[in-house]
């Protein structure tokens, strides 16, 4: 019985364990790098995946691209079959913190880029919460601006995004960065 307004415990364990950084917001940017970077800790809608670091695909993982590399600052491959999708599962962050979502890349053939994503209630892809923009190909770079607040369901905690770069077989393309924006 507790006598007294402190207590002790002694506690140990029997093999190492990884205590994950903290990502307050679910922007899959650990709350100490976002502090030293000046970035917001508590607010997804700084959200940005750059590709910059050689090999990291930064948690996302693709299907039906073959050559998939990050180099370069991009992500680059070509679509295996008419279904190239990417797909991240890492993300925890509040949906009215992002009202967009922006994709900088090149397609070598004209195409739609679809954006999927699943929530805390919704989970799973489905047809019915998916923003598409047209790329036009050509090999240039453009800025694709997806409006995810005016998909029906973009609401309470977003779990999962899946873009498929490019809708079509044997497409290259190259993903220079993600990036939110605030409502
Ligand atoms: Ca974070
Ligand atoms: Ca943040
Ligand atoms: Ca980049």
């Amino acid at each position: 019985m507790a006598t007294d307004s402190y207590q002790g415990f002694i506690i140990s364990w029997m093999t190492d364990f990884v205590v994950p950084p903290l990502d307050t917001d679910g922007d899959r940017m650990p709350d100490s790098v976002e502090i030293g970077a000046n970035r917001h800790a508590f607010d997804a809608s700084d959200l940005s995946v750059e590709f910059n670091a050689l090999g990291d695909t930064e948690g996302w993982v693709g299907t039906n691209i073959a050559g998939q590399a990050v180099s370069g600052g991009v992500l680059t491959g070509t679509s295996s079959s008419a279904d190239a999708i990417l797909i991240n599962s890492d993300y925890n962050f509040d949906a009215s913190r992002v009202a967009t979502l922006r994709v900088h890349m090149r397609s070598f053939a004209p195409t739609g880029v679809q954006l999927f994503f699943a929530t805390d209630t919704q989970p799973g892809f489905s047809g019915a919460r998916v923003a598409t923009v047209g790329h036009s190909g050509g090999g240039t770079y453009q800025t694709l601006t997806f409006n995810m607040q005016g998909v029906p369901g973009w609401n309470g905690t977003i779990t999962d995004l899946r873009l498929d770069p490019v809708s079509g077989s044997g497409i290259a393309f190259d993903i220079d960065w993600i990036r939110a924006t605030a409502p």
